[in-house]
């Protein structure tokens, strides 16, 4: 038998994106992606390939998920469970820090950080700690060091020590503009994690990465590991590879640390822009449907056309248009670009700050931060949302699964334009 010990580490599922409960529309929704990415995330653990699993938060993707999705989340962990492998789950702040219906998940191995705990389990004759605490909204900068004394970590004796969490850490990195995080209220300092652990397990950040140097370039004394998000939830994750980590840890080896990241079926994103004000309705028509002909197969093809638009452009850009030749294996977006609708978005918003070292050029939709929650953060940040990156494709507040966001601005022609969507995630993401 093998000393080492193999873990299977997954985080930000975000189930029940673009997974309406009453679809007003017959289409092919994200959400099913999701769904098979976390039933193919989870197959090492099921083939018994790991002894343990890590989920790293933002199980779901919006807080009071419907317990037949929570079932749909739960049960497989629960079959994990049933086989003898402890799973670990750190509710995230997409779950509101708990996560909901947990008495579909209840087995004896299966471990929630509710709270600031610490959970023993010996696995191949290794005494691991898991410590860890849910996402934690208020300042968990300065509240680090005593959030991680409530774990209570220093009571248990343990040959491997390792930190779940949902949190930024200072250096990662997210967006097209490679955003870094920094100094900000909700962005932990590396520094302060106790020497004694191997590793920082932890969700939020939706683009993999594994930090093992911290801002001034030192070598951080654990790694901070990412597994980043199991599917793309916005246009700020085009291009990035989507998977899931095997770490193998190995006290008696150096390092004691070794991670696998192995990759899972992202949909190909596509971003196109498209100067409508120069071209006729007819025209813009023909560019849409070149795009489309244009993507692959199966390709989230998010189109921006820059107006100012005539009700003949809304005619054309109208998800009932789309919906006319689009292929049922994609799914694609066409809305209005910058400023147009802006005006009325910025109400609902609550303004529009923009990320701070961003380009001008960079700072299109993909790129500005979810001023929604943004703009709930005491002082707000106003930077990207990591694991949110930016708004764009997401709805842009509360509402009802499979209804537009209330209030929708509407075009002249009375066509909803936030967005004007056939196939991408608004309505439930
Ligand atoms: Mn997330």
């Amino acid at each position: 038998m093998s000393p080492a010990v193999r873990i299977l580490f997954l985080a930000d599922s975000h189930l029940g994106f673009d997974l309406p409960i009453r679809p007003r529309v017959a289409r092919r929704r994200r959400g099913h992606d999701f769904l098979a990415n976390y039933a193919a995330a989870l197959e090492p653990a099921k083939n018994g390939e790991v002894d343990l699993v890590v989920h790293g938060g933002d199980v779901f993707d919006r807080p009071g998920a419907i317990a037949s999705l929570a079932f749909q989340a739960f049960q497989p962990l629960v079959e994990i469970a049933e086989a003898g492998i402890p799973v670990l789950v750190v509710p995230g702040n997409h779950e509101r820090s708990e996560l909901p219906h947990l008495r579909l998940a209840r087995h004896p191995n299966i471990h929630v950080f509710d709270c600031p705990r610490t959970f023993v389990r010996t696995v191949r004759g290794v005494r691991l700690a898991m410590v860890g605490f849910p996402y934690h909204r208020r300042d968990v900068r300065s509240r680090f060091r005593s959030l991680i004394a409530e774990t209570r970590w220093q009571e248990e004796e343990a040959d491997l020590r390792l930190l779940c969490l949902h949190h930024c850490v200072e250096g990662a990195t997210v967006g097209p503009g490679d955003y870094v995080f920094r100094g900000a209220p909700d962005v932990i300092r590396p520094g302060e994690v106790p020497p004694s652990f191997a590793a920082v397990l932890s969700g939020h950040i939706h683009r993999h990465q594994v930090l093992t140097r911290g801002l001034d370039g030192a070598r951080l004394a654990a790694p901070v590991l990412y597994p980043g998000s199991l599917e793309r939830t916005s246009l700020a994750e085009i291009g990035e590879p989507k998977g899931h980590l095997i770490l193998t840890l190995d006290p008696s080896a150096s390092p004691v640390v070794r991670w696998e990241f192995r990759a899972l079926p992202a949909r190909p994103m596509v971003r196109l822009e498209i100067a409508g004000a120069e071209l006729l309705p007819a025209d813009l028509d023909r560019a849409i449907r070149g795009a489309v002909a244009a993507g692959p197969e199966d390709a989230v093809l998010s189109i921006r056309v820059s107006g100012p638009l005539t009700a003949g452009h809304w005619a054309v850009m109208s998800s009932g248009h789309l919906r006319r030749y689009v292929p049922a294996t994609m799914n694609v977006e066409v809305r209005p670009a910058g400023g147009l609708d802006r005006g009325a978005l910025a109400g609902r918003r609550g303004g529009d700050r923009g990320v701070p070292n961003e380009a001008p050029a960079a700072r299109s939709p993909a790129t500005r931060g979810d001023s929604r929650r943004g703009g709930r953060r005491p002082g707000g940040r106003g930077a990207l949302d990591p694991d949110q990156g930016p708004v764009d494709g997401r709805p842009l507040g509360a509402q009802a699964p499979g209804v537009l966001p209330r209030g929708a601005p509407r075009s002249p022609t009375g066509i909803a334009t936030s967005p004007v969507s056939i196939g991408g995630p608004p309505e439930n993401s």
